[in-house]
């Protein structure tokens, strides 16, 4: 299969997350996606190519007019009145406080954020446009008639939601991609999220629609983040009632109860009458992540692989998480060749 992939993603590289109390160098680094890109060229999964610049368009449909503004805008700014360091929020607009928008940088960006975990650097808006024309690439591949296609996406996009950053996330590079497939005349399409973490942004975006089934397979969000969504009640909403589906595991849960939660999430995709699928594809569900609880070997990959394949559809296979970056190519490419049927 095809994988499409940008430079542009060294352009972001945040400095520091506060992890328990501690701030430790950010886990969502540029070595991931070289990590993965050297593993696709490794095992010669298939050509490796440029995206195309499909420009903000398609992006303007998934995210507000005034967030990608602010976004845009946030580093000059921060720049202008002598910032130092990654630009960060320290304060969110929570219950018991009014939504407004400030005028003040940091005011907009606890507006814009719901987590301290998405620094902005010089290179991030660059980084994080790049990441979705890669995605926008690999989908258009996939309309011209390919049956797969790899979007190697960074900064990756699960968490944002239309006017929200968090969560490594900026532009919910999944959430653009289905809804190219849409305007370009698909009536259904589904999204399997086999991230570690819910996605919480992708869920938000389409929650009140039929023309999306969202599945999530995640750790419980009442123990592990983003905690304030991915629960199994959260079916949807009017239109969009019985078209979202969050499969919460136990911390630990191995391959066994993953694999278990995969066979209804196929199973809900394949009732549901997609046309394409888009795989939110994290790797961070690995025994060995650093920031994750589940037990997930490298062979469980291959397997995972095949019993997405064998739903029958086109694929569009979109990057997200991964923190074990020495097995990160490994595990992503798993997939993929178990996918193929390697
Ligand atoms: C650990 C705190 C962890 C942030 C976790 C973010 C996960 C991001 C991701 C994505 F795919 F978006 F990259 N905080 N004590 O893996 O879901
Ligand atoms: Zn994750």
């Amino acid at each position: 299969m095809l994988t499409y992939y940008s430079d542009d993603h060294h352009l972001h590289h945040g400095k520091c997350e506060l992890i328990d109390g501690q701030l430790m160098p950010c886990f969502e680094k540029p070595q991931r996606a070289d990590h993965i890109l050297a593993r696709v060229k490794q095992r010669q999964l298939g050509e490796v190519r440029a995206p195309k610049d499909f420009g903000l368009a398609p992006i303007e449909r998934i995210h507000s007019q005034a967030y990608l503004q602010f976004f845009q805008g946030a580093w000059t700014r921060w720049q202008e009145q002598g910032g130092k360091g990654d630009l960060l929020p320290f304060t969110w607009p929570a219950r018991t406080l009014r939504r407004m928008i400030p005028n003040d940088l940091h005011g907009q960006l606890g507006y814009y954020s719901f987590d301290g975990g998405a620094p902005i650097t010089a290179g991030t808006w660059q980084a994080a446009y790049s990441a979705a024309q890669v995605a926008l690439s690999a989908q258009a591949e996939i309309a011209n008639g390919a049956h797969s296609a790899f979007a190697l996406c960074r900064p990756p996009g699960h968490h944002a939601a239309a006017d929200v950053m968090g969560g490594y996330c900026y532009l919910n590079n999944a959430a653009i991609a289905t809804q190219a497939f849409l305007d370009q005349g698909c009536k259904k399409v589904a999204i399997l999220d086999v991230d570690y973490h819910h996605g919480n942004g992708t869920q938000d975006i389409f929650y009140p629609r039929s023309d999306v089934l969202f599945a999530s397979i995640h750790g419980d969000p009442a123990e592990e983040f983003p905690f304030f969504l991915g629960y199994a009640d959260e079916l949807g909403e009017g239109e969009g009632k019985g078209c979202n589906f969050n499969y919460p595991l136990p911390m630990g849960s191995s391959w066994e109860a993953w694999s278990a939660a995969l066979e209804q999430a196929c199973q809900r995709i394949g009732e549901y009458g997609a046309e394409v699928l888009v795989v939110s594809l994290g790797v961070d569900t690995y025994m060995d992540d650093p920031i994750s609880q589940f037990k997930l070997d490298s062979p469980d990959y291959l397997a995972m692989g095949r019993r997405i394949a064998a739903l029958g559809l086109p694929t569009l296979f979109i990057m997200e998480g991964g923190y074990a970056v020495e097995a990160i190519g490994v595990n992503a490419v798993n997939v993929l060749e178990g996918f193929e049927g390697a």
